[in-house]
Order: structure tokens, then C-alpha cells, then sequence
């Protein structure tokens, strides 16, 4: 029986960091996928503490908010630094990539027709200080020498930035060498290229 559950819609969405960190430690993940169609009904989203999904589940344990599903399982993993000043730095990192998140996705689901080449104008600002940590970092990792659910965390929004705009990490080497490096971890590597996971869509409005 797979260890962990999650209840989410057939996207990638948020849930795509936590796909990787599960395949990269070789675990299995059972999906439970829920419609729009069922999500509109209301039920679903009546018994979710925060009214929202994703939901993860190990074992008796239930989360809601994906960033929390990240650190469980860093925490569960190894992967979340090897001592607290490496951990404190992790959540740091971690925050600045759920920043940038946010503003994709109110890029992608308020404002794609007038403010998508504006975001895209603007990334090459916003990727700069991870730029400058990985570059300074001869780990390859945000934080230590270690790989951590934040270094997951941005190689999930790089992929999406780079399906946005096929050139926005040109100008930014340590950036390019991350990504490569870790779409090339084997089980990760596995997990690109699964016709399940490519043939989801990113985004719940089919944007991208
Ligand atoms: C959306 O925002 O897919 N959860 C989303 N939306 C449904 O009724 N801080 C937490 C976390 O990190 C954020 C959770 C997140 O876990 S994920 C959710 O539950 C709600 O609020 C992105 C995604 N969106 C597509 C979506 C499905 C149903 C509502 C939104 C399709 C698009 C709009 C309507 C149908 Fe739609």
C-alpha cells in the first residue's frame, strides 16, 4: 500500500515539488483525482479545513497547504538541511520560491492576456538573487550540500517559467546548470518523462 495519499485536481498546480521529492526518494504516491465537476458540488471542498485543496495524507497524519506537505516530508526525508541555521535558511529559500509562485499564479489566473509579457519582462529581476545563491553555492544547492524540498520546490517553477518562455534562464548559468542537474537525478529524470505526469496540464484554466 502506498504510504501517502493525495487528494488534488488533475494538475501539476502546486503539487508538482512534492511529485518530484517522493519520486526522488523513491516513494510511491497514491492520487486521488477530483474534478472540477465534483469540486463545484461543494462537499468536497466543505470537508477541507481550509476549504481548499491540495490534501495529503500519511498515514493518520492530514495536511492541507502544499508548502507544509514540502517540510513534512523534508523532515521525514533528509531533506531538510543538517542543522537548524541550514533548516532556518531552507524555509528562507522556501518562502522567496512561494513569492514567486504567487505571482505566476496570479499571473496565469487573473491576469494572463495583459500582464503575461509584462511577468515575463520582469523575470529575469526576479530570478536574479537565486541566481547569485546558486552561483555562490558550489554545492549546486540553494542551502548546503545537500538537495532540500526548497532546491525541489524551484526546479518545479523553473519548469513552468521555462514552458512560459523557452529563453528566460539564458542569461542566468547557475540557474541553467541547476535545472539540468536535477531533471538528470534518475528518478526524477523518470518522472519527466511519465506520460502521466507530462500529460497533465500545469494550470487548472489550461494556461501556461
Ligand atoms: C487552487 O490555492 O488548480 N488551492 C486551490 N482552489 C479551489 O475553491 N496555500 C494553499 C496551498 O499551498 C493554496 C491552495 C490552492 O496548498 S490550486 C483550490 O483549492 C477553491 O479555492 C490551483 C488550481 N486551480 C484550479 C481550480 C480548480 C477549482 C477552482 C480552482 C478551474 C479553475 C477555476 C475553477 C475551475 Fe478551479
Amino acid at each position: 500500500m502506498a504510504p501517502y495519499t493525495l487528494t488534488y485536481f488533475a494538475v501539476k498546480g502546486r503539487c508538482g515539488a512534492l511529485k518530484m521529492m517522493l519520486a526522488d526518494y523513491g516513494q510511491q504516491l497514491k492520487e486521488n483525482l477530483v474534478t472540477f465537476e465534483q469540486w463545484g458540488k461543494g462537499d468536497i471542498k466543505a470537508s477541507c479545513v481550509f476549504g481548499q485543496l491540495p490534501k495529503f495524507e500519511d498515514g493518520d497524519l492530514v495536511l492541507y497547504q502544499s508548502n507544509a506537505m514540502l517540510r513534512h516530508l523534508g523532515r521525514k526525508h533528509g531533506a531538510y538541511g543538517k542543522n537548524d541555521c541550514e533548516a532556518s535558511l531552507i524555509d528562507m529559500m522556501n518562502d522567496s520560491v512561494e513569492d514567486l509562485r504567487l505571482k505566476y499564479i496570479k499571473m496565469i489566473y487573473q491576469e494572463y492576456e495583459t500582464g503575461k509579457e509584462a511577468f515575463i519582462k520582469d523575470l529575469a529581476n526576479q530570478l536574479k538573487p537565486f541566481e547569485t545563491i546558486l552561483a555562490k553555492n558550489k554545492s549546486g544547492f540553494l542551502v548546503g550540500d545537500q538537495i532540500s524540498f526548497a532546491d525541489y520546490n524551484l526546479f518545479d517553477l523553473l519548469l513552468n517559467f521555462k514552458v512560459l518562455s523557452s529563453t528566460c534562464l539564458d542569461s542566468f548559468p547557475a540557474l541553467k546548470s541547476f535545472v539540468d542537474k536535477t531533471a538528470a537525478r534518475p528518478k526524477i529524470k523518470a518522472l519527466l518523462e511519465c506520460d502521466d505526469f507530462k500529460k497533465m496540464p500545469i494550470n487548472g484554466n489550461g494556461k501556461q
